[in-house]
């Protein structure tokens, strides 16, 4: 296809798929990945989702859950299962942050998210993932959100509105309502999305739980929605890269004297950002 070429334009050329998941998460704000997730590793994952939850529940009266917005909501599945650690530093997120955050990124949270069948929730609700009122010429914060059961209309399918990550100010109803579009795709997809996307979940009218694993990485100067990096510390390497990524790396330090060690000693290590 020929094009006219201004000197003070580059034309962005897509060589492979990665490619055009950056472009699309660059300009749209979100971008679909199929068939990413081997069937045996959804359902896998699915049967672990559901036991977490179950344990979540003992945890924590349902009726709380319920009061406080938490139905459905299964948080830091990492500490309850050492399964979800392969969707944390999943080579495709790798790529993106890469190319994105940088490779020094950390895991901000690691959730599952179950729709239940005609239930109410929090997430119906348009918002942003990162919801705070300044805009970064740089990519503070990026979610992978791995489908486990298919998205359709009729299971709940999340809507998403193209290009509002560019936004510093929330649009009108009739906006988002206007503009919005449904993420229709397989179980086994992932959805990589800028954090300051709007986006809300959408009533299950199916008989059955519709199930997504939601993980968000931020730089690593930005606090973890909760502690991470001390929940996981005795469970993992800390030298690993998984150590990394769950935050270990970049730790204050707890006091005068830690921090006045050799840099190469700090518990926020050099070079990390
Ligand atoms: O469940 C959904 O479709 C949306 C989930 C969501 O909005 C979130 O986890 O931030």
């Amino acid at each position: 296809m020929s094009y006219q070429s201004y000197q003070e334009s580059r034309k962005n050329i897509l060589t492979d798929d990665l490619d055009r998941i950056a472009e699309e998460l660059d300009i749209r704000g979100y971008a679909i990945v199929e068939q990413v997730l081997p069937a045996t590793t959804v359902t896998e994952l699915s049967q672990h989702l559901d036991a977490v939850w179950q344990q979540q529940c003992t945890e924590t009266d349902p009726t709380v859950l319920r009061d406080s917005g938490e139905w459905g909501v299964c948080r830091a599945l990492l500490a309850y299962e050492m399964s979800f650690a392969q969707l944390v530093r999943h080579p495709l997120t790798m790529s993106l942050l890469n190319r994105t955050i940088g490779e020094t990124a950390i895991l901000h949270l690691i959730n599952g998210i179950i729709a239940f069948p005609r239930q109410a929730s929090n997430q119906l609700v348009f918002h942003r993932d990162f919801a705070k009122p300044f805009t970064s010429d740089q990519l503070l914060s990026l979610n992978t959100f791995w489908l486990l059961d298919d998205f359709t209309s009729e299971t709940g399918a999340t809507w998403f509105v193209p290009h509002s990550h560019h936004l510093s100010y929330t649009p009108s109803d009739a906006y988002l309502q206007k503009y919005a579009e449904r993420i229709l795709a397989p179980r086994g997809s992932v959805v990589v999305f800028d954090s300051r996307v709007y986006h809300r979940g959408a009533e299950n009218h199916s008989p059955t739980p519709r199930r997504a694993l939601n993980l968000q990485y931020t730089r690593p100067f930005i606090k973890q929605q909760i502690n991470l990096a001390a929940l996981m510390a005795d469970h993992i390497d800390p030298e690993s890269p998984l150590a990394q990524t769950l935050g270990l790396w970049s730790v204050p330090p707890p006091s005068v004297k830690r921090f006045r060690v050799p840099p190469t000693q700090r518990t926020y290590r050099q070079g990390q950002g």
